[in-house]
């Protein structure tokens, strides 16, 4: 049984966050890490962030992953019998001084209603030094604020989403993990983390989850992944399990989802004035996420890079 307890969840709903939950024993995790690692070697030359945020779509172990039970179970119990992936994301940081700024998934993905829990895994240790998500509790209770795109050298956010104005961090609670446990966090929650300060690389697989009723507000023809119960609303097209891994027709679908996030995720909602946009020049950077203007040597993973998400 990997259900939530009747005080787990009241603790989720209360504070937005949960943490840490036993997932995957150590030897699982250093498993996967190494299938990562492998994937990371092999593509090396490639665009990563497309090649890992792809991952369900494309290589048939990670389309079970997302499907894991212990990691299901506990987000249907938030969500209802229904549930979809909405993304894979990758927020692996090396030694170093990146970090994450103060942001809310939700003001930025397009998904209404906010059902919609990210389960953040840690495939290494995510102790205290190597700059574990923090979470403001309750926040997810209270209102959407305005961010705005910073481009902060070193933010992990591939535009440096901040929220504007000054956040009290005093009630901030950190959330180290340790390899194999994972949190959980709603989409309304306000978060961030400090650099890593340790020798080795802070993996999180981060996988975002949401209702079978839940919406893409900002664009047509969005795809998710069923992994619980049925889809009767048909608001996202479906990605099946991938038959051939990274075969033609695996890449082709990876392709089509990549230019469909890239447009939700950088839709004019959030940049209203082009003239403005802060991107025009901007170098490529070390972000995680959607970078802009990357001239990989494989233009269809080029294509596809942006879908991962912030
Ligand atoms: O891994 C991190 O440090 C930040 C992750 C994050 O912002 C998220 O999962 O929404």
């Amino acid at each position: 049984m990997t259900h939530l307890t009747k005080n787990q969840i009241e603790d989720f709903e209360r504070d937005g966050f949960l943490s840490p939950l036993d997932l995957f024993s150590c030897d699982e995790a250093v498993a996967l890490r190494a299938s990562l690692e492998a994937i990371e070697r092999e593509f090396a030359d490639r665009n990563l962030l497309s090649v890992r945020s792809g991952l369900p779509i494309t290589t048939a172990w990670a389309w079970d992953l997302v499907h894991d039970a212990r990691i299901v179970d506990p987000v249907s119990d938030l969500l209802g019998p229904d549930v979809l992936l909405w993304s894979m994301d990758w927020f692996i940081k090396e030694p170093g001084s990146t970090y994450v700024s103060y942001h809310q998934d939700a003001t930025y993905w397009g998904l209404e209603p906010h059902d919609v829990v990210t389960a953040w895994v840690a495939l290494s240790d995510a102790g205290p030094a190597t700059g574990p998500m923090k979470f403001l509790p309750a926040s997810h209770r209270g209102p959407i604020y305005d961010q705005e795109d910073t481009f902060a050298e070193g933010n992990l956010l591939s535009r440096g989403q901040t929220i504007r104005g000054a956040i009290d961090e005093s009630t901030a609670v950190l959330a180290p993990l340790a390899t194999g446990q994972m949190s959980l966090h709603h989409v309304r929650v306000v978060h961030a983390s400090d650099p890593n300060t340790t020798d080795d690389r802070r993996i999180g697989m981060v996988l975002r989850y949401c209702g079978c009723h839940v919406r893409q507000t900002k664009v047509d023809g969005d795809r998710a992944i069923l992994v619980r119960g049925r889809d009767t609303h048909g608001h996202f097209e479906m990605i099946p399990r991938p038959r051939v891994d990274r075969g033609e027709a695996e890449l082709a679908l990876l392709r089509e989802y990549g230019r469909t996030r890239h447009r939700a995720l950088h839709s004019k909602d959030y940049l209203q004035d082009e003239s403005q946009d802060p991107r025009q020049g901007h170098s490529q950077g070390q972000s995680q996420e959607h970078s802009q203007g990357h001239h990989s040597q494989d233009q269809s993973q080029d294509q596809s890079q942006d879908q991962s998400q912030q």
